[in-house]
């Protein structure tokens, strides 16, 4: 988790492209709720916040997303500027995403369902959790 992967694609430029991924193949989790986001206004930040126990995958089919994430030790950007790029993060990880581009999408395939609970919005309480160990050494950044 918490990298960048390539997505599996075929085409050229006469006819197009096709990218696509499979559960537990090509990203390691049961995809159980996908979710998009679009008509961001250029320069705007979302995220701030982490999962404890979500997994997920965010690709930018069009446009241009910078990713930040953050385990409470490191920090690391991600560029999100091509629909063959894919980017998995999991549980334990600050994510602050900012649209580079107009008009650009960002899609995410999650492991779970939509639950409030599984949210952590405060920084110093997500800090608590790295301290206290909760995610051990299994939100590294790579
Ligand atoms: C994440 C990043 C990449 C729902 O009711 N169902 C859903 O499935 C989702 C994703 C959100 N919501 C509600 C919760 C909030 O009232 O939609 C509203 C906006 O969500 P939020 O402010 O969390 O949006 P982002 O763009 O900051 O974060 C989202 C995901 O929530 C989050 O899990 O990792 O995209």
């Amino acid at each position: 988790m918490n990298k960048i992967i390539e997505i599996k694609t075929f085409g050229n430029e006469e006819q197009g492209f096709l990218s696509f991924f499979e559960s537990n193949k090509d990203i390691p989790f049961e995809i159980k709720r996908i979710y998009y986001t679009y008509d961001v206004p250029i320069n705007t930040k979302r995220g701030m916040h982490a999962h404890k126990e979500l997994n997920q995958v965010l690709w930018c089919p069009y446009g241009e997303i910078e990713v930040i994430l953050d385990n409470g030790k490191e920090k690391k950007s991600y560029l999100l500027d091509s629909p063959e790029k894919a980017l998995l993060v999991g549980k334990g990880i600050w994510r602050d995403m900012y649209w580079k581009k107009e008009n650009s999408v960002l899609c995410v395939a999650a492991s779970d369902y939509y639950n409030e609970e599984d949210y952590i919005r405060d920084y110093d309480e997500f800090l608590k959790y790295v301290k206290e160990g909760y995610w051990n050494d299994e939100n590294k950044l790579y």
